[in-house]
């Protein structure tokens, strides 16, 4: 079937163009905006369609609401509503509603117990949004070895939840999401590994982790898979056919930044311009400080005020140039420029959370456990098997990882024995980081987290939102292989 642009806007699929704008996806997508009886607030049907990357990269994948991304959901914190999900496809649906404290019921995990949304069947969810700030909601299936399923599709979208009052220090907001789409499986990846700082390792972990590998090779086993990708995207469109973002000299723009990859860490430079983070994953972050190039893991959120000083038209985007090539990246155009945008590689650039933090002490934990994560080299059917405290997760026997009681502090000392990065994702709870890699630090608050390679991150978690909780490595291909596992609360 070959279908032209007429088609398809006829068809209503080209509605996700525009790079978001303040309102204007809400009521594109249309969504009831005012709560009335018997009524949900909003309605969000996930069904398989079409997103035209580029005019000869039409793509067919499952999608929220026909669009890619999903809907920007505008919330209110504090303020209730009523949710209906339909789901048209042949196979039961998550809807998880990453980093807000919701009930295990409607945090989308069937881990924790959320009732699937049925194949050809509907979901009627309420809850009160929390905690103010950028979060998002995705798929939250198993994909395993089907890269049509889970989130390497295109369900994925923004969430905004309206604080009670705003920290007003820019024009305008403009949500970004980073996406890749016809993910394939090889042997080797090459996602980067030398951006984080600090980069201290550690040699016990080094050591064992270096070790299983050797014995797994010696003993005939292929590297386990990797999952790699052809084309990337920036709000669903590739780098030189989307809208380009529109702006003003002297405006100051807060990019709300989304990296909705499944398996991906990615970059992002605007040549001439820097960013000035004011918030992680949503959280206003105590020190915010200006910085060159942003590092997004998997499912993590940057949001950034960037100060249009620099007039030209540029291109916002990922810094391997092979990534920006095929799609990841778009177009800043100031008012009164036209022309080709124009790449200018930034220096190399280390990822340091602590510049964020304070060095204040954090507070004293009531307990510490101790989560080390390792790698079978290619052990399932020749996908890595991934464990925590040697334990890979099993939905018929899932254990438990602890009994958390509430009101209590638990430090959670991360020991990474591979040398993957792994974007560390906890439900339901914020929780702040208080060392990486050695290096002491407060008041960061998030809900991913990079770990390093060998190396160790610290974080603490007030519990304080009972109820089953999932831990897990927000890489598709490493949580669908074994990296989970559940805190429950006495
Ligand atoms: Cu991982």
């Amino acid at each position: 079937m070959t279908l032209d642009r007429r088609d398809l806007l006829k068809l209503g699929v080209l509605s996700a163009i525009a790079p978001y704008a303040r309102g204007a996806a809400a009521t594109s997508a249309g969504m009831s905006l005012t709560p009335q009886p018997d009524r949900a607030d909003y309605t969000i049907t996930i069904a398989t369609g079409l997103v035209e990357l580029a005019p000869d990269q039409i793509i067919s994948t499952t999608l929220y609401n026909g669009q890619f991304p999903g809907p920007l959901l505008r919330f209110t914190e504090g303020k209730p509503v009523t949710i209906d999900i339909h789901n048209d496809t042949d196979t039961p649906e998550q809807l998880h509603w990453h980093g807000q404290f919701l009930p295990a019921d409607v945090d989308g995990a069937a881990e924790v117990g959320t009732p699937y949304i049925p194949a050809h069947g509907n979901r009627r969810i309420s809850f009160t949004p929390a905690p103010s700030g950028f979060r998002f909601y995705h798929t939250h299936v198993r994909a395993g070895s089907n890269l049509s399923q889970g989130q390497y599709g295109g369900l994925v979208g923004p969430v905004y939840v309206e604080p009670k009052q705003h920290a007003g220090d820019y024009d305008r907001e403009v949500f970004v999401v980073l996406k890749e789409f016809n993910p394939v499986l090889s042997r080797g990846g090459d996602m980067p590994m030398d951006f984080l700082a600090p980069a201290t390792t550690v040699s016990e972990l080094k050591a064992a982790g270096e070790s299983a590998m050797k014995a797994s090779l010696a003993s005939g086993k292929p590297h386990g898979y990797e999952v790699g990708y052809s084309l990337f995207s920036i709000n669903g469109r590739m780098l030189g056919h989307g809208e380009p973002i529109r702006v003003k000299h002297g405006e100051r723009v807060l990019l709300h930044v989304l990296n909705g990859s499944a398996t991906e860490i990615r970059s992002l430079a605007l040549p001439g311009h820097t960013f000035r983070v004011v918030a992680l994953d949503g959280n206003p972050v105590p020190t915010p400080s200006i910085v060159p190039v942003l590092w997004i893991g998997t499912g993590e959120r940057v949001s950034a005020v960037v100060e249009m000083r620099h007039p030209g038209v540029w291109i916002l985007g990922d810094t391997s140039d092979d990534d920006r090539k095929h799609g990841m990246g778009i177009a800043v155009e100031y008012a009164g420029y036209k022309g080709k945008p124009i790449w200018v590689a930034p220096k190399p650039f280390h990822w340091d959370y602590t510049r964020f933090g304070t060095k204040d002490a954090p507070a004293t934990p009531d307990d510490t456990l101790d989560l080390t994560f390792a790698k079978e080299n290619a052990a399932a059917d020749g996908f890595n098997r991934w464990t925590i405290n040697g334990k890979a997760f099993s939905i018929d026997d899932p254990g438990r990882l602890a009994r958390l009681e509430r009101g209590r502090r638990y430090r959670l000392r991360m020991r990474n024995a591979s040398d993957d990065i792994h974007p560390i994702h906890l439900h339901r709870h914020t929780f702040e980081l208080t060392k990486v890699a050695g290096k002491p630090t407060s008041g960061v608050k998030k809900d991913v987290v990079l770990v390093g390679g060998y190396q160790e991150v610290e974080i603490d978690v007030v519990a304080d939102n009972p109820g089953l909780t999932l831990f897990h490595c927000h890489q598709q291909l490493h949580m669908d292989f074994g990296f989970m596992a559940l805190f429950e609360y006495a």
